[in-house]
């Protein structure tokens, strides 16, 4: 069976996870480590090295190295044959991947066997097939002497991408960012989340097993400020800095790369809306709305932390989440009955308690949950906490308007289209939102008008990875997913010949 807590009786037992630099796991004899707890029992299940400025040093110089060597002669379709063979040699080691990621996050296995692990190894797949197929542009002109001369843009690397990586998908997300730096032929240093190192290590085996040259892929664990994440991106030889994260986080991160002007790509906090219409398919609306606040236990950037109800449905709407959010089944990340696993951290638990306590200071009608459920013995020190559900408060309360990144929302009714439009918009957040509604015209209308990177229509958290994807004002800066990664991950030259 899959060892999906890894817990251990002793620490001797304790496995070390390295950094994994140039090619190979890296053991500083006297270097610091830190605790990788499970969220599902607190249980240890890991010491992590933390990497110091000399590691962090080491590991872009090996990814300036690589740009020259062999990986560096690549062309464009090799390049996409090698990623390939990432994608199966994810694969192969699907169960380990799994019981990593699941370790380190405890979500329920079925949704991580579902969607973190394929699609972690499906963004490979794309970005080769985008890096195949991509043309750029060309242009004749004309010249005083009549001969003309020819205009062609050719992409090249941008050369060491820093890749700063949040905790909720762990593997998803990384190779969202891993995969179209490597296809347009750039080296990487990751700094995967200290709450989840397990997968970004393992992933080096990986590339050591297809034979991806040392110093194209390079990991260093540790945290954000006076750590790991904070050397890598203030390191001059990094060209740019991809990260996902939190706002805060992101505008720090701006602020580092603003020395020697490097190029950012943030993806950043969401406070996202769902509007439902009186007119929506009420089963599908519920369904929908049920996961968008409650899968990965609500700690999904894109998921909906506020709803607005147009009013002839509210009661009914609120009555029914309600009764799906108290059938939800908090438990294990291996049993197969398991809906809703913990939150990553007490650290985090700790946090969205405060929102919960914060929502009833503020006046809320708690319609569900509020607290930590009750839980048997063997999982007591999980970071559990209930889904929770509240309304009767205003646009401007805490939880209505901070992302809380935990199971909870709030439900408000409105009135006109106008109304709950300025109401979505509200926020400085713009990262997604979702609309019930069965009225083909009102679908289109609304979604032009909301002020959010992806609008899900009667769907949540469905996306072609080729599509453009980021967020409006303080969810992010730029847009990843197919060519548009290209041009993050790219420096476009023109060159002009003259005939
Ligand atoms: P976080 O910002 O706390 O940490 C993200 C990463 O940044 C971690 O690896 C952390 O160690 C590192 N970091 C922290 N401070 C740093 C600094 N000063 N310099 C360099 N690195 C630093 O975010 P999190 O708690 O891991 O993840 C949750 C947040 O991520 C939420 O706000 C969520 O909305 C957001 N998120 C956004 C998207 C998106 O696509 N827009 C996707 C997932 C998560
Ligand atoms: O579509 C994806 O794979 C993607 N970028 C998801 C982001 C989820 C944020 O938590």
């Amino acid at each position: 069976m899959l060892d999906v807590t890894r817990s251990r009786e002793s620490a001797a037992e304790i496995g070390l996870i390295r950094n994994f630099i140039d090619g190979a796991y890296v053991e500083r004899s006297g270097a610091k480590t830190f605790d990788k707890r499970s969220p599902v029992t607190d249980a240890l299940i890991a010491r992590v090295a933390e990497a110091t400025e000399a590691d962090v040093d080491a590991a872009v110089k090996a990814a300036r190295a690589a740009l020259s060597g062999p990986w560096g002669k690549l062309t464009p379709a090799e390049r996409g044959d090698v990623l390939y063979a990432l994608a199966d040699g994810i694969n192969k080691r699907f169960d380990d991947f799994l019981a990593a990621e699941v370790a380190d996050t405890g979500k329920p296995v079925s949704l991580a066997r579902h969607l973190d692990i394929p699609r972690g190894a499906a963004n490979f797949k794309v970005f080769a097939d985008t890096i195949k197929n991509v043309s750029t542009e060309f242009f004749e002109m004309a010249t005083p002497d009549g001969a003309g001369a020819i205009n062609y843009a050719v992409r090249r690397p941008i050369g060491v991408v820093g890749v700063i990586c949040p905790w909720n998908l762990p593997l998803l997300l990384m190779t969202w960012k891993v995969a179209p730096a490597m296809a347009c032929g750039n080296t990487v240093v990751v700094k995967p989340s200290e709450e989840t190192p397990q997968t970004a290590a393992l992933l080096g085996e990986v590339m050591n097993a297809v034979g991806i040259p040392k110093g194209v892929y390079n990991v260093v664990h540790g945290f954000g400020p006076g750590s790991a994440g904070e050397f890598l991106t203030r390191h001059p030889g990094v060209n740019a800095i991809t990260f996902t994260g939190e706002t805060r986080t992101g505008a720090a991160i701006m602020k580092a790369a603003a020395d020697g002007a490097r190029p950012v790509s943030l993806e950043m906090g969401g406070k996202n809306p769902a509007i439902v219409f009186a007119d929506c398919d009420f089963d599908a609306a519920i369904d929908g709305t049920m996961r968008s606040c409650f899968a990965n236990c609500g700690q999904v950037c894109l998921g909906t932390e506020r709803i607005y109800v147009e009013r002839p449905l509210f009661e009914k709407f609120v009555a029914a989440l309600k009764a799906r959010a108290e059938k939800l089944k908090i438990g294990a990340p291996g049993d197969a009955s398991t809906g809703m696993g913990p939150l990553i951290s007490q650290e985090h638990r700790e946090k969205v308690l405060s929102y919960y306590r914060k929502a009833v200071e503020e006046g809320a009608t708690v319609v569900t949950g509020g607290g930590v459920p009750e839980m048997p013995e063997t999982l007591r020190g999980g970071a559990w906490v209930q889904p929770t559900i509240w309304t009767g408060l205003s646009d401007d309360a805490a939880v209505v308007t901070e992302e809380i990144f935990g199971p909870c929302t709030h439900i408000a009714p409105f009135d006109t289209e106008d109304e709950v439009i300025a109401r979505a918009n509200a926020l400085d957040y713009g990262l997604a939102a979702s609309v019930w509604t069965t009225n083909l015209s009102r679908a289109h209308r609304v979604s032009a008008r909301i002020e959010a990177g992806i609008v899900w229509v009667n769907s949540w958290f469905l996306r072609d990875l080729r599509t453009p994807f980021g967020g409006m004002k303080q969810s992010g800066i730029g847009r990843e997913g197919g060519i548009h990664s290209l041009e993050f991950y790219t420096e476009l030259k023109n060159v002009c010949i003259k005939l």
